[in-house]
């Protein structure tokens, strides 16, 4: 059998397997239920191999409205080689995505990181639009017509870089200047017209006088875009929190949201989580501090009617990127999601319920 052949197929029996519904997952409310009662969006990020096993694709099915490939619609995984690409694994989440009544966000159209070597030695400023654009019609229109929303840029803004507007210093920014990011909103809009275009980026969440220059920057970005008449309908806030004894607050985030809504821009929350790296060890002690800073955090961000899709970066806590990337000290995994490693709601998971069953419901339009 051949590469594709076979995986198709398992593309398939993934889907139909968790179709038929797998009995180990107990009853419990669906994420899904609640949200769409109130019109709007809940889910999470998948990667191919969790899918792969047959409990937690269930879970997947039964929580989530939305999903969103967590690395496999990237520039790496995409297009390893400059005439390559690979979709064997991001065609397989759409099909299961399809099957379950899955909305699917694409992630990532254009970023600094998780980019293939071969990029870094190729690109130079006579290059670099016609790569970008290339790889934007190419992946966006493999899927046009089947993607809610498309992260088309995602975290542009490093402030610490001292670019004009705070741009990072990407390998995009040095080869072809600001313009980049009109260039991939135009591509994208080319390539996908149905999909709300979103420009994503994390580290604006919290009242801290860093992540309200962050906030400016954005807005600074979203409204240069706009005043140039780029096609950018949304904004992606990542929502990585991170818990402390002292529990951060989000009043700021308030004027923000309303500015966003005044410019006509739809609000995702695209990668939530809690990072318990300062809770003390205790589990039962961690999961109720994560769980309060959810409760806090959402019902803040869904008194908004313009926030349309709330998605956890995992629904459950094994394979968290955050044990990979930022261990605690104690050596203890982390514990940021609504479900724990073997697959039981958490406290985490209480508060996303109560938050979304309190929100006010959704106006009437497209979500
Ligand atoms: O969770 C992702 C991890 O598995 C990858 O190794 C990493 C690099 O591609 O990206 C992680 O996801 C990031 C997302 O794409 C963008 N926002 C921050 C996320 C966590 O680092």
């Amino acid at each position: 059998m051949r590469r594709r052949e076979f995986l198709q197929i398992s593309a398939g029996s993934i889907a139909v397997t968790a179709l038929r519904g797998i009995p180990q997952v107990p009853e419990r409310p669906a994420l899904r239920e609640l949200a769409g009662a109130k019109n709007l969006l809940v889910g999470s990020a998948f990667s191919f191999a969790q899918m792969a096993r047959p409990e937690m694709a269930a879970l997947l099915a039964q929580q989530c409205s939305i999903m969103v490939c967590e690395n496999e619609l990237k520039w790496g995984p995409t297009q390893p080689e400059r005439d390559r690409y690979e979709f064997e694994h991001a065609d397989a989440m759409v099909v299961f995505a399809e099957a379950h009544g899955q909305k699917v966000r694409g992630h990532n159209l254009c970023w600094h990181q998780s980019n293939p070597a071969w990029l870094e030695t190729t690109i130079t400023p006579g290059n670099a639009a016609a790569l970008l654009r290339q790889h934007i019609l190419v992946v966006a229109g493999r899927y046009r017509g089947k993607i809610h929303s498309w992260d088309v840029v995602n975290e542009a803004i490093h402030l610490e870089d001292q670019n004009a507007g705070g741009l990072r210093n990407s390998v995009w920014l040095k080869n072809l200047g600001e313009g980049y990011i009109e260039l991939a909103f135009r591509a994208a809009a080319e390539a996908d017209p149905g999909a709300i275009l979103t420009y994503n980026d994390f580290g604006m969440e919290h009242d801290a006088p860093d992540q309200e220059r962050k906030r400016n920057a954005v807005l600074g970005l979203l409204r240069g875009l706009r005043a140039r008449g780029a096609p950018v309908q949304a904004l992606g806030i990542q929502s990585h929190l991170t818990a402390h004894l002292v529990p951060p607050r989000f009043h700021e985030l308030h004027g923000f949201l309303k500015e966003l809504g005044k410019m006509g821009l739809r609000v995702f929350i695209t990668e939530m989580d809690v990072d318990d790296r300062d809770l003390p060890a205790d589990v039962a002690k961690r999961d109720r501090m994560v769980a309060g800073l959810y409760r806090d955090y959402l019902r803040t961000v869904l008194a908004h009617d313009h926030v349309r899709a709330v998605l956890t970066w995992g629904l459950a806590d094994r394979g968290t990127w955050l044990d990979a990337y930022h261990p605690r000290g104690d050596g203890q995994k982390k514990r940021p999601l609504p479900f724990d490693a073997e697959l039981h709601a958490k406290p985490a998971f209480a508060a996303m319920c109560e938050a979304i069953a309190e929100c006010p419901a959704r106006s009437e339009e497209r979500v």
